[in-house]
C-alpha cells in the first residue's frame, strides 16, 4: 500500500489486525500494485492493495492493466471521497466503477453500505480467483468507512472453476490418437502445482511435445523429454514453424493472443488448419478469434486431472517428430556467437547453477529478458514471474513481493536500465521490509527494444531511445544494498558470491555493449536488415 488520507479509518482497522496483518509500505502505487500482482503469481491468491483516490489509483492502474492481462487474480481497494461529495468532482474525485469497468478489470464496485462490505468484499474475492482469474477493484467512500452498523462477517471465498467434462476427454484422446503432427501448447493463469504435475504425466504418457505461451516457462519441467520451447517475442524461428506444420493442436489455457499466434499468423482465424482443442477457464473466449473443434470450458485442475488418467494414445506415429521439436528446442541453449566482453548466455546460466531450480526469477520488460527467456531452464511452477503484458518497471516490484512471500527462496530481478529507472525506487521497500532480493540491471544506456525497432523500421535515425544513466552502484549503495558493477564475464562469479554473502538485497549491474541488443543479432545486424527493408530511407 501506499497511504492516503482518503482510507485512515481502513488504516487504522489494520493497525488493530497488525498481528494477523501484513501492512507492507511502499513507495509508488505502480509499484505497490506489481507487487500485489506478483504476490497473486507466486501464491494463486489474489495480492491485496490499497490505494489512495484518483493520484493514487492512476499511478496503480498499470497493475490492474497486467493482472487483467496476465490473469492474475489481485484486489485493488481505492479510497474514494466522502458520499455526499460524488458526482461534484470532488477534491481527486474519479468515478471508480466508469474507471476500472471491464475489459481493464473483471470487476469495479464501489461500496456505498456498510452493512454490505461483506457480501461485496466476498464477491470480490471469489470474481478475483474465479474462472480466468483478473483483477477487481473496490471503492471506498472516506465516510462509508466509519458509519456503524451490525453486520454478520463474511467468510471470504476460494475462486470456482468449470469443471472438465469427461466425455469431451475421450473426444479427446480419439482425435490424438488420429494425430500425426501433434503440439500441446500450455499457457494462461489459474494453474496449481498439482495441474501441472498432472498435465506433464499426460503429456509423457503421449510423447506429447509441448510448447508454452509467453512467460510461462514454469507451467512445466524445461528439463522434461517433451518441452520444446516457448512462443515469446523472441520465438524461435524453428518453433514458429512447427505451430503452422502441426496437425493438431490442444491449447490449455492459453488464449491464443498476439504473441502466442506470432500476430495470429501460425494458425489462421477463424478456422485454423490444425484440428484446435481449446480448453479454457471462461468459455466466452471461444471462438473470440479461432473456432476450435472441441472447445473444453474447464478449470486447469479438473481438466489436467482428468487428462492424466486417460490411457495413453500410441505415439509411435509422431515419435520423429517429437524427437526433432526437442532437439531445435536444445539447439537453442547454445548461445549465439555475438562478441562482447561479458557473456550474458554465461551469466543466467552461471546464476542458474548457484542459485538452483527453486529460485524465483522476475523478469521486466525489454530486450534484455531474452537472455532469461532463452537460458533460464525452469523446472518448478510458480518461479516465473513476468508480465505477459510486457509492462515495464515490473520486476523490482515483483522480486520485493515475492522475496518477502517466499523468505526462503532466492530471488533474482531482471531488469533493464530502462525498467529499473521506473519502479527501481521499491528497492527501499526490501530494504525496510528486510527482503533481500538479488536485482541485475542490464544497462545498456538505452530503451534497447525501441531501439531495435527504430533500426528494423527507421535504421540510422536513433531518437529518444539513448538514455544517459545514473551511477547505479551509487545508488544502491545510497538505498543501503549490497552493489557490485559487472563488466567482464570473468568477474561475474565472484561479484555474485559477495551478494549472496552480503546478506542483504543487493544490485549487480552489467554493463551491456550495445550491439548485444538481442540473444540471436547485434545491433549492427538488424541495422543492415533496416537498410535493406527500407533502402529509400
Ligand atoms: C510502462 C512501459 N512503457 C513503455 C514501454 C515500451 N517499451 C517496451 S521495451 C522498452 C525499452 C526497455 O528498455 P530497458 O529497460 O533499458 O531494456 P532494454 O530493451 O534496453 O534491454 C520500452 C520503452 C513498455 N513496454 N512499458
Ligand atoms: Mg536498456
Amino acid at each position: 500500500m501506499v497511504p492516503g488520507e482518503s482510507y485512515l479509518a481502513a488504516l487504522d482497522a489494520l493497525y488493530g489486525a497488525r498481528n494477523q496483518t501484513r501492512v507492507i509500505t511502499c513507495r509508488q502505487e505502480g509499484g505497490a500494485a506489481f507487487m500485489a500482482e506478483a504476490y497473486g503469481k507466486v501464491t494463486g491468491k489474489p495480492g491485496v492493495c490499497f490505494v489512495t483516490r484518483g493520484p493514487g489509483a492512476c499511478n496503480a492502474s498499470i497493475a490492474v492493466h497486467t493482472a487483467m492481462q496476465d490473469s492474475t487474480p489481485m484486489l485493488l481497494l481505492v479510497g474514494q471521497v466522502a458520499r455526499h461529495m460524488l458526482g461534484r468532482e470532488a477534491f481527486q474525485e474519479i468515478d471508480f466503477g466508469r474507471m476500472f469497468a471491464p475489459p481493464i478489470t473483471k470487476m469495479a464496485v464501489q461500496i456505498d453500505d456498510p452493512v454490505k462490505i461483506p457480501e461485496i468484499m466476498h464477491k470480490a474475492f471469489t470474481t478475483a480467483m474465479s474462472g480466468r482469474p483478473g483483477p477487481v477493484v473496490v471503492a471506498l467512500p472516506e465516510d462509508m468507512l466509519v458509519e456503524d452498523c451490525i453486520v454478520n462477517d463474511g467468510m471470504i471465498a476460494s475462486g470456482i472453476q468449470p469443471i472438465a467434462a469427461a466425455e469431451q476427454l475421450n473426444e479427446m484422446r480419439d482425435a490424438l490418437a488420429k494425430a500425426s503432427r501433434p503440439l500441446m501448447i500450455l499457457g494462461g493463469g489459474g494453474w496449481t502445482t498439482e495441474a501441472c504435475s498432472n498435465i506433464a504425466k499426460f503429456a509423457a504418457d503421449n510423447c506429447l511435445p509441448t510448447a508454452v505461451s509467453f512467460r510461462r516457462q514454469d507451467l512445466i519441467d524445461n528439463y522434461s523429454d517433451v518441452y520444446v520451447g516457448d512462443l515469446s517475442t523472441g520465438v524461435d524461428p524453428a518453433l514458429v514453424q512447427r505451430v503452422k506444420d502441426s496437425d493438431f493442436l490442444l491449447v490449455v489455457g492459453a488464449r491464443l493472443g498476439e504473441m502466442t499466434t506470432k500476430g495470429y499468423t501460425t494458425i489462421s482465424a477463424p478456422v485454423p488448419d490444425q484440428y484446435l482443442i481449446h480448453v479454457y477457464a471462461d468459455s466466452g473466449e471461444f471462438g473470440k478469434v479461432y473456432q476450435p473443434n472441441i472447445p473444453i470450458p474447464s478449470g486447469m485442475a479438473s481438466f489436467s486431472l482428468l487428462a492424466s488418467q486417460l490411457d495413453p494414445v500410441d505415439s509411435s506415429q509422431w515419435r520423429g517428430w517429437a524427437d526433432s521439436a526437442r532437439k531445435d528446442y536444445l539447439a537453442t541453449l547454445l548461445p549465439t556467437d555475438l562478441g562482447g566482453d561479458l557473456d550474458l548466455a554465461f551469466v543466467v546460466n552461471h546464476l542458474q547453477e548457484r542459485l538452483g531450480q527453486n529460485t524465483i526469477v522476475a523478469v521486466d520488460a525489454g530486450n534484455f529478458s531474452g537472455w532469461a527467456h532463452r537460458f533460464w531452464r525452469f523446472q518448478k511452477p510458480r518461479t516465473e514471474l513476468g508480465p505477459t503484458v510486457g509492462a515495464m518497471g515490473y520486476s523490482v516490484p515483483a522480486g520485493v513481493a515475492a522475496q518477502l512471500a517466499r523468505p526462503n527462496q532466492p530471488v533474482v530481478s531482471f531488469v533493464g536500465d530502462g525498467g529499473f529507472m521506473m519502479t527501481g525506487q521499491e528497492l527501499a521497500t526490501a530494504l525496510q521490509h528486510g527482503a533481500a532480493p538479488l536485482i541485475l540491471i542490464f544497462n545498456n544506456s538505452m530503451y534497447g527494444t525501441i531501439r531495435m525497432h527504430q533500426e528494423r523500421e527507421y535504421p540510422d535515425r536513433v531518437i529518444g531511445t539513448d538514455l544517459t544513466n545514473p551511477d547505479f552502484t551509487a545508488l544502491a549503495l545510497a538505498y543501503g544494498a549490497h552493489a557490485e558493477r559487472v563488466t567482464r564475464t570473468e568477474e561475474f562469479a565472484p561479484a555474485l558470491e559477495r551478494c549472496q554473502e552480503s546478506g542483504k538485497a543487493s544490485v549487480m549491474e552489467l554493463i551491456v555493449d550495445a550491439e548485444l541488443l538481442t540473444t540471436r543479432a547485434t545491433l549492427s545486424q538488424i541495422r543492415e536488415l533496416g537498410r535493406k527493408k527500407h533502402p529509400n530511407l
